[in-house]
């Protein structure tokens, strides 16, 4: 890079420094740190994430994809897209939202769309046992999972008597028995308009939800709000972030405060307290309800500034971090203390913080690299800030040390960071995500809609580097990579697969063998019609109906290939799925237009791909 180039790029840095963005926290407060920035980035560190053609990535990428509502699965190092699985969406090329299948797991009048945030998978021990993803869906106060082996969307539960499921973890040790979901907006109990405009009715709730038979469990009733959460490696302890310790309805009164709180929910007096019968309901749900409310045995909170956002538990299982957002600070609280604190040998709940490092401007969330080092994103100052957190003890404690490591500017605005294997256990600290809200000038113009930079970073050495730049559609806020050996997926579906079970057990009840029949089942005004399909060829080249009927059409692809998808269209009928190898798909609807309607096979399946068609012949009534 020249001199000139090298001006050209710091002042458009500057420039964003002291524009708009800025202004968004409001907070105006000056780190007194000098960042120092890596702009060039050699050849030879963009090759780190080359995956060589044939080659695969050494981590799985589980992102969210925001306010698509769809989880996607990348490659890491490469960030290549492998798969995207829709989860609280509809999608036109599997069929999710239109199948039977699908739409038993979104239940009736389930929205189709979704706001997911953070994707995390199941533990067993703190460590990764690679059975589900869970992500929230903030937009319609959903949880979801999926299911690592075929990375379809397995269950959907709507969380009761609560608004916009943000933050959410599950427990990661001695396994993942709960999922812990934050419903951040407080609303009026009861919500039926009679308490509108009395704060004093409002409140919100931690959840606690049965992870295996995604189910409710319990909830808590907190003051304030509940941001971001996360949970401790000894299954005792959930603890949330709250940005609204005022009550607050409008931004001003939110902000009031110098200092809010992080909530730690103490999960086997929880567990204890129902069994005692301690707890109420609410409305119509069965759900059991405990009081958390200050003053509560069952809660601590832990005064922090200024509206905390992301909080991070390390993976030695010692500290959790909450990131200050509007204040340049974190708070690191120690578990031990926390066990004093509830052993009742603490006075003020801020003796279990042990250290408070001031890092710069906007810090959002840190992970973590398994030497002791955290990587907090500062969202302001456009930077991931490393920094050490056995040094920062000893700061807080007195000691003249520098606990910041290095600050590596990031294009643009980082909201969530993430690392190898960071969430567990098993951190290795190889490679950071940073994933920038604003991407500007880093790609080819698409319109004033940009996409997010999700940039790869190397923490392998002493310093950051960044190596890719990979730009990504509405909105990931989280990720998690994990080791490729963690995560095994089905390459052909079994015939016994829980995910079809139900469509299975309709067509025994009609007497139809799925594997070798092809018919037309009539009862009364229903119509189900059974075909099967092996490359390029549908069991059936024409299905007759009458006009009024409502048809539903099953299909099992009897091919045992690997990647050789079918699909099944219907022309101008809305109607489109995805039958994979060894699976049995159905899709219901209406047969209202009398004439003659071509399907086809919609997946390029055989050099005979566009003969794979039919007639759908619909007799007027
Ligand atoms: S949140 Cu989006 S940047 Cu929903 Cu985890 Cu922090
Ligand atoms: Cu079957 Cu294309």
């Amino acid at each position: 890079m020249n001199d000139k180039e090298d001006k050209a790029k710091i002042s458009r840095r500057q420039f964003l420094a002291t524009t708009g963005i800025a202004g968004v926290a409001g907070a105006g407060v000056a780190s007194g740190l000098t960042p120092y920035s890596v702009w060039a980035k050699s050849k030879s560190d963009a090759m780190k994430a080359n995956v060589e053609p044939g080659e695969l990535d050494e981590y799985y990428g589980i992102w969210s994809g925001g306010q698509s509502g769809e989880i996607r699965i990348l490659g890491v190092p490469s960030m290549r897209e492998l798969m995207r699985i829709p989860v609280f969406n509809y999608d036109g090329a599997t069929g999710y939202g239109l199948t039977n299948e699908s739409k038993r797991i979104l239940g009736p009048d389930a929205p189709l769309n979704g706001d997911t945030h953070h994707p995390h998978l199941s533990y067993k021990d703190g460590r990764i046992d690679g059975k589900y993803i869970y992500v929230n869906d903030k937009a319609n106060t959903r949880v979801a999972r999926i299911r690592c082996d075929i990375m379809k969307t397995d269950k959907i539960l709507s969380v009761p008597n609560v608004q916009a499921i943000h933050g959410m973890r599950p427990q990661k040790a001695p396994y993942t028995k709960y999922l812990y979901a934050n419903a951040e907006f407080r609303m009026p109990h009861p919500n039926d308009g009679r308490n509108m405009d009395d704060n004093k009715q409002y409140f919100t709730m931690f959840n606690g939800i049965d992870a295996e038979k995604m189910e409710m469990a319990f909830q808590v009733i907190v003051d304030g709000n509940l941001d971001n959460t996360d949970a401790d490696y000894s299954g005792k302890y959930a603890v949330s972030t709250c940005y609204n310790s005022e009550d607050g309805f409008v931004l001003a009164d939110t902000m009031r405060n110098e200092r809010d709180w992080a909530v730690i929910f103490n999960i086997p007096r929880i567990e204890a307290a129902i069994k005692a019968g301690k707890f109420k309901t609410l409305g119509d749900s069965k759900v059991p309800v405990l009081n958390g409310r200050h003053g509560s045995d069952l809660t601590l909170y832990v005064p922090v500034p200024k509206s905390p956002h992301g909080i991070n538990v390390s993976p030695d299982g010692k500290y959790v971090v909450a990131n200050g957002k509007l204040s340049p600070t974190c708070t690191v609280i120690s578990w031990a203390k926390v066990d004093e604190w509830f052993a009742g040998k603490l006075k003020d709940p801020r003796d279990v913080v042990v250290a408070e490092p001031e890092l710069g401007l906007g810090p959002l969330h840190t992970a973590y690299d398994g030497r002791g080092n955290a990587y907090t994103t500062l969202f302001i100052d456009s930077q991931i800030v490393k920094w050490n957190l056995a040094d920062a003890i000893r700061a807080y404690k007195g000691e003249k040390v520098n606990y910041i490591r290095q600050k590596l500017d990031v294009q643009y605005q980082p909201g969530h960071d993430h690392t190898s294997m960071g969430e567990t256990k098993d951190a290795d600290g190889k490679w950071l995500v940073a994933l920038c809200k604003f991407s500007k000038d880093r790609f080819l113009g698409c319109g004033p809609l940009h996409p997010e930079n999700d940039q790869l970073i190397d923490i392998s050495g002493d310093e950051m580097k960044l190596v890719h730049d990979g730009p990504n559609f509405a909105e990931p806020h989280d990720c998690e990579l994990i080791h490729r050996n963690l995560i095994k997926t089905k390459k052909i579906w079994t015939r016994d697969d829980p995910y079809f079970a139900e469509t299975v057990a309709i067509a025994k009840k009609d007497g139809i063998n799925l594997e070798t029949d092809n018919k037309i089942i009539r009862n009364g005004k229903k119509v189900r019609v059974y075909m099967t399909s092996v490359a390029p060829n549908f069991g059936m080249t024409e299905i007759r109906v009458k006009q009024g009927d409502e048809v539903t059409i099953t299909i099992t692809n009897l091919d045992q290939i690997e990647d050789v998808t079918h699909g099944f269209t219907l022309i101008n009928h809305g109607i489109a799925m995805e039958i994979s190898p060894q699976e049995t798909s159905s899709v219901t609807f209406m047969a209202n237009k009398p004439g003659v309607f071509w399907y086809y096979c919609q997946w390029f399946c055989h050099a005979l791909h566009m003969e794979m068609r039919g007639r759908f012949m619909v007799e007027p009534a």
